[in-house]
């Protein structure tokens, strides 16, 4: 019995892996191990040595157990000890840059041009991109034989096989947009609607789909000396200039009657574009009064309310302000003028700086 828990504690106490660890644990307590071949010879034996030898075989069998177990434990620390001082990680280490994305020009002057209509009282509307003609055409009094209304100059949606139905549109303006603000809210009423319009072109300076802001406000006595005024405050906050000088000149839209073309004074000195200076002028909106037929469509009464209208594209607005020469750069993911103009996801809009900037 001696030799034998001499045997088992001297290999638990030389054995340095679990394997060679479990192969004593079979040989000694196993189904076939030596202590527990000892134990069935118990039976063999008479009712005095059974006790003795039973007795001392139980307590060899737990103390070479409570050896196994120690040692199995104490082989887990030193496996974890190794890793431990191998796999470590040093957390003061720096985190790794994620690279950045940038916002792009047309939604930094969209943030910038509905903040300057906000500080002005003018609310955000919006509303489908895909049209029904009455909301894009007719409530803005263009008629049935205007160009606009031609296959060539809209994309018109297909309706299903003999449904009659006027076809859908994508919206070639954000007015129809106004149209919906009118009849959900009536007057007095002040919005301006940007976003994305749609109008079959394509060539150097157009591209079928743009962005565009339109604007309105409807009152008992609103007029065209208030639309010239909330132009001029919108033109020195947009391009950070205090001295800007617009011109209206005559024009024609089926949505408002009389109309405007806007122009503001600038310089195009040495190929660059300078604003409230020089003896160029160039045209950068349309406006008007608006249509007592559009008002109507609006469900408001053009003989109590009238109101001023204009429209502007965005993209357009973004080149002059940003310096971008091309469409293209709009298009080929031209990131360089981007970091040049320092865009950044997180910059905000630099007319919450104030109008002195
Ligand atoms: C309603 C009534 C009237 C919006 C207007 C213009 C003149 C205009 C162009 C500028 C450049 C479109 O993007 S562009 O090509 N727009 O000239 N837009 S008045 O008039 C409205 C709008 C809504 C209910």
């Amino acid at each position: 019995m001696q030799d034998l828990r001499e045997k088992y504690l001297k290999a638990v106490a030389g054995v340095s892996d679990e394997a060679a660890l479990e192969e004593i644990r079979l040989a000694a307590l196993g189904k076939k191990g030596e202590i527990s071949l000892k134990m069935r010879e118990l039976g063999k034996m008479t009712p005095e040595e059974r006790q003795t030898t039973g007795k001392a075989l139980n307590v060899l069998k737990d103390e070479i157990d409570a050896a196994l177990r120690a040692k199995k434990a104490a082989l887990a620390d030193a496996a974890l000890d190794a890793r431990l001082a191998e796999e470590w990680l040093d957390v003061t280490l720096p985190g790794r840059p994620r690279r950045q994305g940038t916002i792009h020009p047309v939604s930094q002057v969209m943030d910038e041009v509905t903040a300057i209509f906000a500080d002005m009282g003018f609310a955000v509307a919006e509303g489908p991109q895909i049209e029904d003609d009455w909301h894009n055409f007719d409530a803005l009094n263009i008629a049935p034989e205007h160009p606009a209304r031609q296959e060539h100059d809209t994309f018109f949606m297909n309706r299903a096989e003999g449904d009659n139905r006027p076809p859908h549109v994508l919206r070639t303006h954000t007015s129809p947009v106004q149209i919906r603000a009118m009849l959900d809210q009536g007057a007095p009423i002040r919005v301006i609607a940007p976003g994305r319009v749609y109008r079959m072109d394509m060539d150097q300076t157009h591209t079928p789909m743009f962005h565009q802001v339109e604007g309105m406000a409807i009152g008992r006595d609103i007029s065209m000396a208030n639309l010239k005024w909330v132009l001029e405050e919108f033109c020195k906050a947009f391009f950070e200039v205090d001295g800007v000088e617009l011109r209206f000149r005559a024009s024609h839209f089926p949505f408002t009657e009389p109309s405007a073309e806007v122009d503001i004074r600038c310089s195009w000195k040495g190929g660059s574009l300078k604003i409230g200076e020089g003896d160029d002028w160039m045209e950068i909106l349309g406006s008007g009064m608006m249509h007592p037929k559009v008002l109507e469509a609006g469900g408001i009464d053009p003989n109590e309310w009238q109101g001023f209208a204009f429209g502007m594209g965005i993209d357009r607005l973004a080149m002059l302000k940003y310096g971008i020469p091309d469409l293209r750069a709009f298009f080929e993911s031209d990131l360089r003028w981007l970091k040049h103009y320092g865009f950044n996801a997180l910059d905000l809009p630099t007319v919450f700086g104030g109008l002195s900037r």
